[in-house]
């Protein structure tokens, strides 16, 4: 009778500490590569009790992949083969996944994090970046909103970059050098949470290539006016 009353209290305690499927289905592409992994679509992360397909493959030489407790077996990668998981996300909290397979130097770095969070909880939202576009060559932003931490992830284009935080309502980050184009800035709080906002990567202007000899031609062909017409 005891033991039954273990039972029913432990039953009753894991049901309390996961969470019904709520019937949404979010799909995700993994390539691994030497040495990280590239998930589609991006951020990597669902509310508690979606139900999470992973489709996983390899950009180059044979890795893999396990993510405890959701992949528990380690999962082979081979390039130009795509091994697909299912699985209900129950548990909240961020889950390291990371490569199984020796895969050279960089092997034991490679790692990611998929993150399950609560719907109940307060998202970080992005009022506005300061300033709005930047050059090339990187530049300091400042990220308004609201519900920033110091655990505040921020990445840029999918890149990890740094969080100078200042206040809930405001962060500083670097972002890194960058060919021209529309880049997301993604926040994420520690739940996975996240908000997005662009960011415009400005091509650098053009210069003309125009040499003094031709600068002097077209100078002497401009007519003059006002002065006095140099004396001969
Ligand atoms: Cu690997």
């Amino acid at each position: 009778m005891r033991s039954f009353l273990a039972l029913l209290v432990t039953a009753m305690l894991s049901l309390s500490m996961t969470k019904a499927p709520t019937g949404v289905t979010r799909t995700f592409d993994i390539t691994a590569y030497q040495f990280g992994y590239t998930v589609t679509p991006f951020p990597f992360s669902v509310a508690v009790g979606d139900t999470v397909v992973i489709r996983a493959t390899s950009g180059d030489v044979v890795h893999g992949l396990v993510m405890d407790p959701y992949v528990r077996d380690a999962v082979t990668l081979v390039p130009g083969e795509t091994v697909t998981r299912t699985f209900v996300a129950d548990t909240r909290g961020r889950f390291t996944f990371g490569c199984t397979s020796y895969c050279g130097f960089g092997h034991f770095g490679m790692a990611d994090s998929f993150y399950v969070y609560s719907p109940d909880g307060t998202a970080p939202a992005i009022a506005s970046l300061a300033p709005l576009s930047g050059p090339v060559q990187g530049a300091t932003l400042a990220i308004n909103g609201s519900n920033f931490s110091r655990n505040t992830r921020i990445a840029i284009d999918g890149a990890s970059v740094p969080n100078a935080f200042v206040s809930a309502t405001q962060i500083y980050t670097l972002a890194p050098p960058h060919a021209p184009g529309v880049v997301a800035v993604t926040v994420y709080n520690t739940d996975g949470q996240s908000a997005t906002a662009n960011f415009i990567y400005e091509a650098p202007p053009r210069r003309r290539a125009v040499g003094l000899r031709q600068l002097a031609a077209a100078d002497s062909k401009q007519p003059r006016s006002g002065g006095k017409p140099p004396q001969s």
